[in-house]
């Protein structure tokens, strides 16, 4: 995929290793796209086997000595891993390269860094820097302690720095954690608000550049920040859709997903991602001219379940079908038919519009079901007794039985 590159942009050397992962990406595409979105520019490749991994470089010595020559070569400023690395390793490698070491957790929260523009965007990626930084603390700490011998000769004159240090990240943590619950209030109670109401809540997912905030802008005529880059939308967007006949649904547009997103920012993008959760259908978005489509269906596959999500009854949308010769490849669909909580797909373009009007129709009769049960829900209510119609829990509990009735896996 062709990208501009922002002029005069640091150049970067990247580096990956089929270390007998599932899907080795020996050309580095995704790495690039990270590099890009992080404002860098790509200057150069090396991809190696490496089985086992070393403790100590991540790859062999031999081929961190090549790295070495190929890096002064293109006069690299930094050196991208397409992996994650110890903290040692990221030690050592800065020493050997004598540029800084990033991996792709690092990179990945940078991109997220540059790109959330609300609040909580910021705060959520706050908490997520920190709490990686506070992991690699603790473990460059059982890893000086080790250095020193261990017990008995504890209390080194680093360990003392390392431990202010790691107090001074808690209670930062802990004030971050104070103001994004606050926030999260905010929104758990506006959600709880639009649940009320008998609309289908919809939330577009899926592998980030794949065309998610696309989707949304073409099906509610909104204007969501859309652009070929890796997670150009990081805060979560809702916006009624019309479907005709008087029906509306909600529907959200919301961070992308990705290969091994960073753990830390899995947890401080909860709330965000909780918008997924609490959906009654999910629009899962694949790119299918993308050559690692397949892939990317399954790693948001893992994602939704990380967060709670993969009971939630799903329409997979094979999107920028634009951009194929022919249909859609088989081994996409069969990939899709493992996603037990598929509804539906739908091929489309969310760019020239091709298919939308029989996404949007089918969306037409999920809403008008979720209207039908929300009335024989409430009809249901008014019958039972007030004291026992009154309970919160049985009232939320009937509620969402009948959304999920209302769209069925299959
Ligand atoms: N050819 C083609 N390009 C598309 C289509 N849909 C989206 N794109 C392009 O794909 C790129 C990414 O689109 P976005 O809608 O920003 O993707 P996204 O999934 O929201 O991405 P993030 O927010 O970064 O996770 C943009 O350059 C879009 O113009 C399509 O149907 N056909
Ligand atoms: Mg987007």
């Amino acid at each position: 995929m062709a990208r501009e590159e922002p002029p005069g942009a640091p150049s970067a050397f990247l580096v990956g290793a089929d270390v007998g992962q599932d899907h080795p990406d020996p050309q580095l595409l995704e790495l690039t796209e990270l590099a890009v979105s992080a404002g860098l520019r790509p200057a150069g490749h090396s991809f190696s086997r490496r089985r086992p991994i070393d403790p100590a470089l991540y790859l062999g010595s031999g081929k961190v000595a090549q790295i070495r020559e190929q890096v002064l070569e293109a006069q690299a400023g930094c050196v991208l891993f397409d992996a994650s690395l110890s903290p040692v390793q990221q030690r050592n490698l800065e020493r050997e390269f004598g540029v800084s070491v990033w991996d792709r957790t690092a990179l990945i929260l940078e991109i997220f860094a540059r790109r959330a523009r609300s609040g909580e965007g910021k705060l959520q990626v706050e908490l997520a820097r920190l709490r990686h930084a506070a992991t690699r603390l603790v473990r460059g700490w059982t890893h000086l302690e080790r250095q020193q011998g261990g017990i008995g000769l504890r209390g080194g004159p680093g360990e003392k720095q390392i431990e202010l240090d790691r107090r001074m990240l808690e209670d930062k943590i802990k004030q971050l954690q104070l103001r994004l619950r606050k926030l999260q209030r905010q929104r758990s109670t506006q959600r709880r608000s639009r649940r009320r109401g008998s609309q289908l809540q919809v939330s577009i997912v899926g592998y980030t550049n794949a065309g998610k905030s696309t989707l949304f802008n073409a099906l509610t005529h909104a204007r969501a920040y859309a652009a070929d880059q890796l997670f150009a939308t990081l805060d979560t967007t809702t916006r009624r859709l019309w479907l005709g006949e008087g029906l509306t649904a909600v529907l959200s547009d919301t961070v992308g997903f990705i290969r091994d997103l960073p753990h830390s920012l899995v947890e401080a993008f909860k709330a965000t991602l909780d918008e997924a959760v609490e959906a009654d259908l999910l629009l899962h978005v694949v790119d299918a001219s993308n050559p690692q489509a397949e892939q990317q269906i399954e790693q948001v596959q893992q994602v939704l379940r990380e967060i709670g999500a993969e009971q939630v009854p799903q329409i997979l949308i094979y999107n920028k079908i634009d951009m194929l010769d022919g249909p859609v490849p088989p081994t996409r669909r069969q990939v899709a038919g493992r996603v037990r909580a598929s509804i539906a797909s739908f091929d489309v373009s969310a760019l020239s519009g091709l298919g939308l009007d029989a996404l949007r129709e089918r969306l037409g009769e999920l809403a008008r079901d979720r209207l039908l049960s929300a009335d024989v829900e409430s009809e249901a209510r008014a019958e039972v007794p007030a004291e026992v119609g009154a309970s919160d829990g049985s009232t939320e509990a009937g509620a969402t039985a009948g959304q999920v009735d209302s769209v069925h896996p299959v």
